[in-house]
């Protein structure tokens, strides 16, 4: 019998793609505004105005607002608790998602979520989840009720490398191959999960290898350069919305930071870590703006600086912003 399998790429070819100056100067926007979205968060959390955990995506920019930037306003977006950019690149605001953090009435999840469950029903941003690999049978289920409405709407499912060894993962992909869903599963592997590096937790070293066993599309590459991450997406997205088929995408990056605000990261050497910052996806998209488009110092700085001026906006917008009202769960109402 012949199985209808999708077509599977397996080579990482690394494609160049070339310089779309006013795309790459509103990406490199959106990286830079959420580089200082996190350094604002690890600032406010040193200080104590934020609570519980706080995990950031320094280092991993290019991932997620390549990857949303392939998308349409009404396709939906579901996540980790390493969020607060993919939120910001689904058009969520810097206000909404420091006052969350700052546990503010004015944040997007009332203050009462925190920085693991930014949520925004309007922005199509669907969390947001601290279970490991447990939102992505959620996201397969909302891919579902698109096809099951005949809306043509695509989910981008965020994951980690720790989460393609979950029950979860196994469960959301195979489902989405057998019912042909509109989604896209793409794990961000930055080679660790807690001090776990990846060859303790995964048997292959080729994450994407497990679309092989649902039949379904793959691809892999690295994640620095945001131009490449949006056009990798673009033809996932594509075939998701076209043909319902499902893909499974893994990009490597590497967060510059400790697991969580805890985490001394006494697991990976400096050099490793400074190695890294060598390729970071904020200095490349400057670098190509600037070699490749012509981009003067004069127009980068404006960029700057309306980053800058947004940021202190929210800043004084969160820390003046009253409390999350208490959490009354078991409270009937009359
Ligand atoms: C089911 C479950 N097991 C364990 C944890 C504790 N935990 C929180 S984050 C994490 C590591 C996950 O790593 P990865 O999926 O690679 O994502 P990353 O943190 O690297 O973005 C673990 C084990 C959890 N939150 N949920
Ligand atoms: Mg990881």
């Amino acid at each position: 019998m012949n199985l209808p399998y999708a077509p599977s790429r397996i080579e990482a070819v690394e494609r160049e793609v070339p310089v779309n100056k006013a795309l790459l100067l509103g990406l490199y926007r959106q990286m830079l505004a959420i580089r200082r979205i996190e350094e604002a968060s690890a600032k406010a959390y040193a200080q104590g105005k934020i609570g519980g955990f706080l995990h950031l995506g320094i280092g991993q920019e290019a991932v997620c607002v390549g990857a949303v930037g392939a998308l349409r306003p009404e396709d939906y977006v579901v996540a980790t608790y390493r969020e607060h950019g993919h939120a910001y690149a689904k058009g969520m605001t810097a206000r909404s998602i420091l006052a969350e953090l700052y546990g503010k009435k004015t944040g997007c999840s009332k203050g009462l979520g925190g920085s693991m469950h930014l949520f925004d029903a309007e922005k199509n941003f669907l969390g947001g989840y601290g279970i490991v690999g447990g939102h992505v049978p959620l996201a397969a289920g909302v891919a579902y009720k698109c096809k099951y409405l005949g809306e043509k709407r695509v989910t981008l499912c965020f994951f980690g490398d720790g989460a393609a060894n979950i029950g979860g993962f196994f469960e959301g992909v195979a489902l989405a191959a057998l019912w042909k869903l509109p989604i896209v599963f793409i794990c961000e592997n930055n080679l660790y999960s807690m001090g776990t590096p990846l060859y303790r937790s995964l048997s292959v070293e080729d994450v994407s290898m497990k679309a092989l066993a649902f039949g379904i599309a793959r691809d892999r590459f690295d994640g620095e350069d945001v131009l490449r991450v949006r056009a990798r997406l673009a033809e996932a997205v594509e075939r998701a919305r076209e043909t319902c088929e499902p893909t499974l995408i893994e990009v490597r990056t590497y967060r510059f930071r400790g697991h969580s605000m805890s985490d001394p990261g006494q697991y990976r050497t400096k050099d490793e870590v400074e190695e890294w910052k060598k390729r970071d996806p904020l200095s490349i998209a400057r670098r190509r703006l600037v070699e490749e488009a012509d981009a003067d110092e004069g127009e980068l700085r404006q960029i700057e600086l309306g980053v800058k001026a947004e940021l202190e906006d929210a800043i004084r917008f969160a820390d003046e912003s009253p409390p999350a009202d208490e959490y009354l769960p078991f409270t009937i109402k009359e």
